[in-house]
């Protein structure tokens, strides 16, 4: 399996977080993803670690707005000079929806550094430092980059030249941090400023298999012959992925699927019956887990969605936002799931049968987060 990975994604490291009323060492560290691919490297049979190219804005700005990518370029420079701590960017207010009664201020119009963090974030555990943007930009074209081999593997002008028939299904790793199905279009919170899920997802959509990737005629949006990928993501990290539900919540395509403790953080979504609207009505689809949720268990809801909902939409691509939080002794996070759950759990998601896109998400328990990870990628493969 091919994993892409870039060491400018570790540039990103707030010092602190403020967790349960507590001041703590920021908890989604950039050791997490070295870990993890100084553990893959070991399996070179099995595992090839590839580097990325630069895509650019363009795919970014497909899902996020313009002046929220503008906020996370300039915030860290502004924030210091209107005298704010060199740690970083934290917001002071939120722009909570109960404040906003009788507001008639142009909220779009704010210019205090210490109002715009609170304009563009929702918690306290995304500090923006002097690298968050180059990182979370690394994080994405990390991503991106992954995609864009996984539509080259699966092109039929490359499956005619190479003359080859896969008879399992092709996957490929983007071990980015930071994670980011967290983030919407215009807001960043739970450690994610871009979400590299959507984004990847998007770009999937657009860029038909039976189309030549790099032809850009068919990428183009006004174009009504240009068929589009219908695409799966399943969101498997503990915490609900409230951004990425959001963003494509009145769309068909893709189906989005997220199995989650829902009385945990993000708090206020994940309940099952946001089931999406308008054309996006019924594809959307949150299974609540418990925090006592074991293997088994797991499992069997995990196939129960496959069987009932993932295999009939019948999809081209198969994204993957990969937490490994619901580890049992994670220590934000938290299911019941062992080290082997996690190969039954790979092994499972390649019944769906499809190219895969591996994104990492979540997962925060360093001794074995490597284990964990490994196991759902070879459980895929083997
Ligand atoms: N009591 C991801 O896993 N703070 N984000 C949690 C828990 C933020 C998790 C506090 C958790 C964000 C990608
Ligand atoms: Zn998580």
């Amino acid at each position: 399996m091919k994993v892409f990975y870039s060491d400018v994604c570790l540039k990103h490291a707030p010092q602190y977080e403020i967790l349960s009323g507590n001041f703590v060492e920021y908890v989604e560290s950039p050791s997490r993803i070295t870990l993890i691919k100084e553990h893959l490297s070991q399996f070179p049979e099995k595992f090839e670690i590839c580097s990325h190219l630069d895509y650019g804005l363009e795919p970014i700005l497909s899902i996020h707005d313009n002046d929220y990518i503008e906020y996370l370029k300039t915030a860290y420079i502004e924030w210091c000079n209107d005298g704010g701590d060199k740690k970083g960017v934290i917001p002071e207010t939120f722009l909570h929806k109960g404040i906003l009664n009788s507001s008639k201020k142009n909220l779009k119009n704010i210019k205090s550094p210490l109002a715009k963090a609170g304009f563009y974030c929702f918690d306290l555990s995304c500090c923006i430092t002097e690298d968050t943007w180059e990182a979370s930009y690394e994080s994405a074209q990390v991503c991106i980059s992954a995609a864009m081999e996984l539509l080259k593997l699966t092109s039929e002008s490359y499956l005619n030249e190479s003359n080859y028939i896969r008879n399992s299904p092709l996957g490929i790793f983007a071990l980015c941090r930071p994670p980011g199905h967290h983030a919407n279009r215009n807001v960043c919170g739970g450690y994610c400023y871009l979400n590299n899920a959507a984004i990847a997802t998007k770009l999937l959509i657009e860029n038909n298999k039976k189309d030549n990737n790099n032809n850009k005629e068919n990428n183009n949006d006004d174009n009504n012959n240009k068929e589009n990928n219908k695409l799966v993501i399943l969101d498997i990290d503990y915490h609900h992925g409230n951004g990425t539900q959001d963003i494509f919540y009145s769309q068909s395509n893709p189906l989005y699927v997220s199995l989650h403790e829902s009385n945990d953080y993000p708090y206020f979504t994940g309940d099952e019956s946001e089931i999406g609207e308008g054309d996006g009505k019924g594809y959307n689809i949150n299974i609540s887990l418990k925090k006592e949720t074991v293997d088994d268990e797991y499992l069997e809801k995990l196939k129960i969605v496959i069987q009932d909902k993932i295999i009939p939409y019948n999809a081209d691509f198969l994204v993957v936002s990969l937490g490994v939080d619901t580890y049992k002794d994670d220590p934000i996070g938290g299911c019941q799931i062992t080290t082997l759950g996690y190969k039954r759990i790979g092994n499972l998601i390649k019944s769906i049968g499809l190219p895969t896109l591996f994104i990492m998400e979540g997962g925060y328990h360093l001794e074995t987060l490597k284990f964990n990870v490994y196991n759902v990628l070879s459980g895929f493969d083997e």
